[in-house]
């Protein structure tokens, strides 16, 4: 048997095939080159500055849309997909939400649902990462409860369309070029895509935030934006729109959030051989080898988790009661190791030279956003018993 890897205890590596590796390691490079040396810096001023060159470069690399066919896009595996976002929140889940909403819910929401016009104005220079896009479903008041929402749109007897309402939490949405809102109308919920500029229309940037600081967040404010015909995402009426948008994204998730804990685990790992107190390594100490065990643990039980259901979405068998269980599972894992690497390094487990502090306060906002742990506990809750506790 081959010798065994600390960084790879079960083998995993033996899983994925060589085109695989390559991206793995394309993009692993990239943010090593781009994000790492600048992520602390960043960080600490709440900004992501250079957001319009790394879209750029992003798209570059194929990760914008990675998975979609056609219009620029990579048409990648979703393991090729899920591995690329491991990688980029092993450097910051921010960078990983950028390529999350600009992917897997603004390009996947018109690649799904857009008519053919939508799709040849938007998709190319949103894959190209000339065009930022945002995904507009929460409301100051509906959260967890979308189904509630209050944004509304009214068809104009002439054709256009007339929005009215708020939306919050929006990653991206002060640098977007085009917003996806989700809007309550007669018909249902429908998705419309509302241009930067269009009069009535702002996108104030939410300060003051402890998580994901490295990463834009926004509120939109629609206050009778006027809309053409066109502007509605035909294929889409429902709830099961913008949710099964969602079904990509936290797909996502399931393997970035193991990205910031391997981030984690690899800080805590070699600050335990290096660290002496009491005259040894910390690392020789039992307590400190057993909470590196559970870590360990964790991590690859979470990346084999996030490997099968990326085989399955390859299949074209996931289901989203299946993606439930792997954002739970993973991003709760994520946090729990992360905050295990925090105490094995002491006080400098607090300190933004290390990255662990940084992933663990960003993991808060993985934790609630794309469903809350409650909600996906719920999903599962009814998955299971076929009683729906939602309400
Ligand atoms: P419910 O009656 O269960 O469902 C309404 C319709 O939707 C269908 N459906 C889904 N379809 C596809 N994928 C899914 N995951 C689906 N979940 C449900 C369902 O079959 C039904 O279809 P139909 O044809 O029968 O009408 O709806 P509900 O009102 O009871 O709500 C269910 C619940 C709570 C699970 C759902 O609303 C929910 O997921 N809540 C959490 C909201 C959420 O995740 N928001 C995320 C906003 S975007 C974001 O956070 C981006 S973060 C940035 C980044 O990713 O980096
Ligand atoms: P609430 O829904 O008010 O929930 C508060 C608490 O109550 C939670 O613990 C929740 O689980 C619990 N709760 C609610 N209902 C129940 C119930 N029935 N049973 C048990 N417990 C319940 N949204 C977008 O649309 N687009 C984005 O790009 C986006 N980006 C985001 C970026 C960041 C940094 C953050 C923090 C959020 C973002 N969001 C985005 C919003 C995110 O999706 C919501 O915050 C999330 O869905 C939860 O909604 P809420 O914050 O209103 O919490």
């Amino acid at each position: 048997a081959p010798p065994f890897d600390p960084l790879d205890p079960l083998g995993l590596d033996d899983l994925l095939d060589a085109e695989e590796r390559a991206v793995r390691d394309t993009v692993r490079r990239w943010a090593a080159e781009r994000v790492q040396p600048e992520i602390a810096g960043w960080y600490e001023r709440g900004e992501l500055p250079v957001i319009r060159e790394l879209t750029r470069e992003l798209g570059a690399l194929g990760a914008l849309g990675m998975p979609l066919r056609g219009y620029g896009c990579a048409g990648a595996s979703a393991v090729q997909y899920g591995l690329t976002c491991l990688e980029l929140e092993a450097a910051d889940s921010g960078i990983r939400s950028l390529v999350s909403v600009q992917g897997s819910l603004a390009m996947y929401a018109v690649h799904r649902y857009g008519s053919e016009e939508q799709k040849e104005r938007w998709l190319p220079p949103m894959a190209a990462g000339e065009v930022i896009g945002c995904f507009a479903l929460t409301e100051p008041d509906h959260g967890s409860d979308p189904g509630s929402m209050r944004t509304r749109a009214r068809r104009e007897p002439g054709g256009d369309w007339v929005l009215d309402g708020r939306k919050t939490w929006i990653t991206n949405g002060s640098v977007a070029g085009v917003a996806v809102v989700w809007a309550r109308t007669d018909e249902g919920v429908r998705g419309f895509l509302v241009p930067a500029g269009t009069p009535g229309f702002s996108a104030p940037e939410i300060r003051h935030k402890w998580s994901l600081r490295a990463s834009v967040t926004s509120e939109l404010v629609l206050d009778g934006v006027r809309l053409p015909a066109g502007a509605v995402l035909p294929g889409a009426t429902g709830l099961g729109a913008p949710l099964g948008c969602l079904t990509h994204a936290r797909y996502g998730i399931v393997w970035g959030s193991m990205g910031a804990a391997r981030s984690c685990f690899e800080s805590a790992l070699g600050y335990a051989r290096e660290r002496e107190q009491f005259g040894r390594p910390i690392g020789g100490f039992q307590l400190t080898q057993a909470k590196l065990a559970d870590m360990a643990l964790e991590l690859h039980k979470g990346l084999l988790l996030a490997h099968h259901l990326g085989r399955r979405m390859d299949a074209g068998t996931l289901r989203p009661e299946q993606v439930s269980f792997g954002k739970l599972n993973n991003v709760r894992e994520a946090i729990a190791v992360c905050r295990t690497a925090r105490t094995i390094l002491g006080a400098n487990g607090i300190s933004l030279e290390y990255p662990v502090m940084r992933h663990a306060t960003n993991l808060e906002s993985v934790l609630t956003y794309e469903g809350t742990v409650e909600m996906h506990q719920l999903v599962l809750g009814k998955a299971l018993t076929g009683i729906d506790a939602f309400r």
